[in-house]
């Protein structure tokens, strides 16, 4: 329903704080919410844009126990790597905050005490698998056993990745507990249900009647959860990890991960502004949410039955969830390591964050799954942001430059073409609302491209280089015409292209230009200097993307080794022949790449008994500069060898696990260089 109303609140899922954000995510919920919001900013509208880092839930703690470290360890690393990222990515956030923050667990604690005085809650007792070894309750993640349907022996409490079954853990055969190996036995507990089928009638009128203009991915979703009926729905779990229920009687138990983190959207408000009620309880603020579709439930039905049942807040106006990118073909997978991570992105690929905001908004998966892949990539990069827009823009200013002296000609005479092109500015900024308003972001994309193909098309039509040999005034108009579509340009392009639109505002001299200014065929004066201009875009050549395919190629390899069976055992040996190796603690004191090599890292190492070079092929698991001081075991009376030209006097111990990525075999605490490993 299209009310109106005075501010927009607009929040992105929070990203679980286990593991680095990757295209996916960006495609789904990020960049098609900085777009939004950009283009609300542009507009001289009143909006905040709330994200933040979501630091509970099982799969934190299932990373926590991996890497032997805390939850708090796990979330206080990927947070701030998120945070970077975006922030470097212009993911334009008016606060990134996180559910570990005090704010947090004070909002949080105070929304679940509200609806518990107010006996909004069921209180319900329970079996749950109890692991007594561990002496703890298991989350579904944490049971293993043989999935009913398919007989894989390691399906998950939750579902069975083989066969896609949703499944209690009740379900499983053989269960077994992931922490302890034990057989988990039932016992009872209490927890506090949202009792979402009390709240059927509300939800079916608010969505199934007067929220028929949400998109239909998401609007089919939600119609068909609400035609199963709802159930009560637990918010509380046996976790040590999380925030503690605050109610009596809840010793070990913390509030459900989707209870509290989409209640994060509002303390990082809180936490943004004082002023933080009127973007949450004023009937005149719209509020919408950017999510992916795994989340729509959480987000449309679940999060605004805790919301009324509160009863202060508004109700989001709309969730326009996209639906999943995948990469070259196959699911994005952080367990398999087949992304695209963004903070290698912006490594590989420095000073082309717009080159990625554009592939991934062009290839948005607005209503069906689409794919990614790295000659899109760069067909995208050449022939459309170079080809076109660069190619557009560079040739405007360069000529104008040259015939001009850099400024800014005067109009001495429109003819009815050019008279065309300029109508055209106003009807593409129409379209372009439409589809933005809309949340049809691959069309708003090819819209404002429009406006690049029809100034190209008009200096192709136009010739000024040719005319300027015979008509220098016709030529004036020519380039006013095509600065005037410049000019455009740095308007609509800055929601999708951030850092194009940053350079190309210094090279015309425009600082602020606003959404009103839009189909103005005046907004750069004539006699207005321009300043020094560059090439907006680069090419990008098949060596950049070989690169990156080599690199998905080894994750390929890695999961199709890590799915092999661990490597036969060698024959036995006796202790004389392992006496002959003589193994010590060293320290690496220096670390260089072999120059013509992929594989080769040149080491020197402090071995106790002397300090020598060891060429090692670790050159793809370890960057140089990481590794310098790290005590490593080292093979010293292995005989020497020229390796390209280097002699290299021994090795040094590394583990290589199934998936054939390596991993050095350090002493748990620092020794002393030298000391024999026996
Ligand atoms: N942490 C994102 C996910 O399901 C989830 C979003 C929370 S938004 C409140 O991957
Ligand atoms: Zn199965």
């Amino acid at each position: 329903m299209n009310r109106k109303f005075k501010r927009t609140t607009v929040t992105a899922a929070l990203p679980y704080a286990n593991g680095p954000v990757h295209i996916g995510h960006l495609a789904g919920v990020y960049v098609p919410a900085d777009i939004y919001v950009r283009y609300l900013r542009l507009k001289g509208e009143e909006v905040v844009f709330i994200c933040g880092s979501d630091e509970h839930g099982v799969p934190i703690t299932i990373k926590a126990r991996q890497e032997g470290i805390s939850p708090q360890q796990v979330v206080d690393r990927y947070h701030e790597m998120i945070k970077k990222s975006f922030a470097d990515f212009g993911i334009s956030f008016s606060i990134y905050s996180r559910t570990s923050s005090k704010v947090h667990y004070e909002t949080a604690s105070a929304f679940f005490k509200k609806l518990y005085e107010e006996n909004k809650f069921i209180e319900k007792t329970s079996e749950q698998f109890f692991d007594t070894e561990a002496n703890q309750f298991l989350a579904d993640r944490y049971i293993t056993g043989t999935c009913p349907h398919c007989g894989n022996e390691r399906a998950y409490g939750d579902q069975c990745e083989s066969c896609g079954t949703s499944l209690n853990a009740t379900d499983l055969i053989n269960p077994k507990s992931t922490i302890s190996g034990s057989q988990p036995v039932l016992k009872e507990t209490l927890h506090w249900y949202l009792p979402l089928d009390q709240y059927q009638p509300f939800l079916n009128q608010w969505i199934l009647e007067e929220n028929k203009n949400w998109k239909s991915n998401v609007y089919g979703q939600c119609k068909s959860w609400l035609d199963q009926g709802l159930q009560p729905r637990a918010v509380s779990r046996d976790l040590d990890w999380g925030i503690p229920v605050p109610v009596d009687g809840a010793k070990g138990k913390v509030l459900y991960v989707w209870f509290d983190a989409p209640i994060g959207y509002i303390s990082a408000t809180r936490e943004l502004t004082p002023d933080w009620e009127k973007y949450w309880k004023d009937p005149e603020t719209r509020l919408i949410h950017f999510i992916g579709k795994d989340n729509i439930v959480f987000h449309c039905i679940i999060f605004p039955t805790m919301l009324k049942a509160e009863g202060s807040y508004i109700l989001p106006d709309n969730v326009p969830a996209n639906e999943f990118l995948n990469l070259e073909g196959d699911k994005i997978s952080t367990s398999r390591n087949w992304a695209v991570w963004l903070h290698e992105y912006l490594e590989d690929f420095k000073g082309k964050e717009d080159v990625l905001r554009y592939v991934l908004c062009a290839n948005m998966p607005e209503t069906k799954d689409n794919d990614f892949t790295w000659k899109d990539f760069q067909s995208r990069n050449n022939s459309e942001l170079v080809a076109i827009l660069g190619n557009f823009v560079n040739r405007t200013l360069v000529l104008t430059q040259k015939y001009f002296d850099n400024k800014v000609p005067e109009i001495t005479g429109l003819t009815a073409y050019d008279q065309e092109v300029l109508a055209e500015i106003p009807r593409i900024k129409e379209n372009l609302e439409a589809s933005l308003d809309n949340f049809r972001f691959r069309d708003a994309l090819k819209e404002a491209m429009n406006l690049a193909r029809l100034g190209n098309k008009y200096l192709a039509d136009t010739e000024p280089w040719i005319v300027i040999k015979s008509d220098k005034e016709r030529v004036k108009t020519i380039l006013n015409v095509a600065l005037q579509i410049t000019a455009n340009l740095s308007i609509i392009m800055e929601p999708f292209l951030p850092f194009t639109i940053d350079k190309l505002r210094k090279f015309i001299n425009l600082r602020d230009a606003g959404w009103n200014l839009l189909g103005n065929a005046e907004i750069l004066k004539p006699g207005h200097l321009l300043n020094k201009s560059e090439l907006l875009y680069e090419k990008i050549e098949d060596e950049a993307i070989e690169y990156q395919l080599q690199k998905l190629a080894r994750s390929k390899a890695a999961n199709e080794a890590a799915k092999s069976p661990v490597k036969p055992g060698k024959a036995n040996i006796s202790y004389d022949s392992f006496a002959t190796m003589d193994i010590r603690t060293g320290t690496i004191l220096a670390a260089e790449k072999v120059a013509k090599t992929k594989k080769l890292l040149k080491l020197t190492i402090d071995t106790g008994l002397d300090k020598r070079t060891v060429v090692s092929g670790i050159a793809e698991f370890f960057e140089p500069e990481n590794i310098v001081g790290k005590q490593v075991c080292i093979l010293a009376n292995l005989e020497p060898r020229e390796i390209k030209g280097i002699t290299s006097q021994g090795m040094i111990l590394l583990a290589e696990d199934k998936g054939g990525k390596l991993v050095f075999v350090t002493p748990e605490n620092n020794v002393g260089n030298g000391s024999e490993v026996k």
